[in-house]
């Protein structure tokens, strides 16, 4: 089983690039790599069966967001048919079955994460509600004037703008961790000389959506919390793409989207270790997360309720619990070692390309690419690519620092999950080709 670990930069060896690591944390315990037919489970995604103008759809925008398999439109259905009514409210047998199947779907999150306890799980909308909550909630009681917010120069704007809203309304800065240029890694070495004493937040991703590099999440958040800091990751990228164990990684604050590993838009995951959460005020006020309400004033509910004001999207529960069910059926360590194999894979037909630079570790990369053909803007690429059905994404990717630092101001994306193919990948490079030789390249 592959774990999510980076490899050091220029240290090559023969191992596969899912056997690679060095430094960072162990996800999960190393397990043989199981077969899984992974041409088969195409069939659980109906929408790949179709053509694009004229050409069998090639989806490789996965990291904006996963198709959806039919086990999980089923929930959604079946939900809608039988037991929709609101949760936490009737006392009527519709409602229970609501209220119980929402909160299944939380003990299940909790399972997914190896949280200690349900409790630890909030639903938002997605991982940018959640790192907003953590921001708004938590960040100006602990956060003050002379403090400092760390994060990395390949942060998400999700990661980003919260802390800027937060250090705008506290007086607190915000510090970088650099990447080394191209290739896009961190420098564990120099970890050290950012962790001073003025540093109160570590926020950072896990997987990088523009580069591809898995970032040793659990070393940064252990030599972190040695020093009191409290610790939050964005896992948008690495949710359902392989395990997540968030006592393994030792973080404070952990967010996911459902809709990046097979579940649905507008839900989401924030998990806050318990200490955590139970210091942190409320979020929104509205309905289900007080004890009682006064003309004045009122208290509120201990966590997860405590900030989970209104009513909940309670389908999306249900579908993020069919989704991470479908996910543990294929095995995640299957699933990471698929992704990176396939990441490894296009990496290397790209590199024999004439007039391309790419971008990313070359080792240990997640299962994206991102890359620039000489003279030919980003968007003319997944324009041109499109025609030939291939669904690529070209932009700043949310990375606009981290485009700055780069030197450039979009990249063209390929992005993988476990129903892609390398015979995808084949025909994917053929059109990049034929793009390069249409612009006279
Ligand atoms: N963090 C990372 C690392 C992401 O890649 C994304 C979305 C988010 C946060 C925000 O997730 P949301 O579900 O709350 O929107 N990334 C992308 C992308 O790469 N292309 O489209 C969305």
């Amino acid at each position: 089983m592959a774990d999510l670990r980076p490899n050091p930069p220029n240290k090559m060896t023969d191992r596969s690039p899912a056997e690679n690591h060095a430094g960072g944390q162990r996800l999960t315990a190393m397990l043989p790599h199981q077969a899984v037919n992974w041409s088969a489970l195409r069939q659980d995604f109906p929408i790949l069966d179709q053509q694009v103008h004229g050409h069998p759809l090639i989806y490789f925008d996965n990291a904006a967001t996963s198709q959806k398999p039919r086990m999980v439109l089923d929930a959604l259905l079946h939900y809608y048919e039988r037991d929709n009514a609101n949760v936490h409210r009737g006392i009527h047998e519709l409602s229970n079955r609501a209220t119980a199947a929402f909160e299944a779907a939380r003990v299940r999150a909790a399972k997914f994460l190896n949280a200690r306890s349900a409790d630890e799980i909030i639903f938002t909308r997605g991982t940018t509600e959640g790192i907003n909550l953590v921001a708004a909630a938590w960040g100006p009681k602990f956060i003050q004037r002379g403090d400092k917010i760390l994060l990395t120069e390949m942060e998400h704007h999700s990661n980003i703008v919260p802390w800027q809203l937060l250090a705008e309304r506290t007086g607190a800065q915000l510090a970088f961790l650099p990447i080394n240029g191209d290739r896009g890694l961190l420098d564990p070495g120099r970890l050290d000389e950012f962790l001073t004493s003025d540093v109160k937040l570590l926020a950072m991703t896990h997987i990088s959506n523009s580069l591809g590099t898995i970032n040793p999440v659990a070393e940064y958040c252990e030599r972190a919390r040695r020093r009191g800091i409290v610790t939050l990751i964005d896992a948008a990228q690495s949710a359902g793409h392989g395990p997540l164990d968030v006592q393994e990684i030792g973080c404070d604050f952990l967010a996911f989207s459902a809709h990046k590993m097979c579940g649905p838009t507008g839900f989401g995951v924030l998990y806050g270790r318990g200490e955590r959460l139970a210091e942190t005020p409320p979020y929104q006020g509205g309905g289900e997360m007080i004890l009682s309400v006064d003309f004045q004033q009122s208290t509120w509910k201990p966590a997860p309720h405590r900030f989970e004001a209104g009513t909940p999207d309670i389908s999306g529960a249900i579908a993020l619990h069919a989704a991470m069910d479908y996910l543990d059926g294929i095995g995640r360590g299957n699933i990471a070692h698929h992704d990176q194999e396939l990441g490894a894979y296009a990496f290397e037909q790209l590199s024999a390309l004439p007039g391309i630079r790419l971008f990313g570790p070359t080792m240990g990369r997640a299962g994206l690419v991102s890359f620039l053909l000489d003279g030919i803007h980003a968007h003319d690429v997944v324009t041109v690519a499109d025609r030939s059905g291939v669904a690529l994404r070209g932009g700043h990717h949310c990375n606009q620092p981290l485009m700055k630092r780069l030197g450039v101001e979009s990249t063209a994306r390929a992005s993988f999950y476990f129903y892609n193919t390398t015979a995808e990948i084949d025909r994917f490079v053929e059109v990049i080709r034929e793009i390069q030789m249409f612009f006279g390249k």
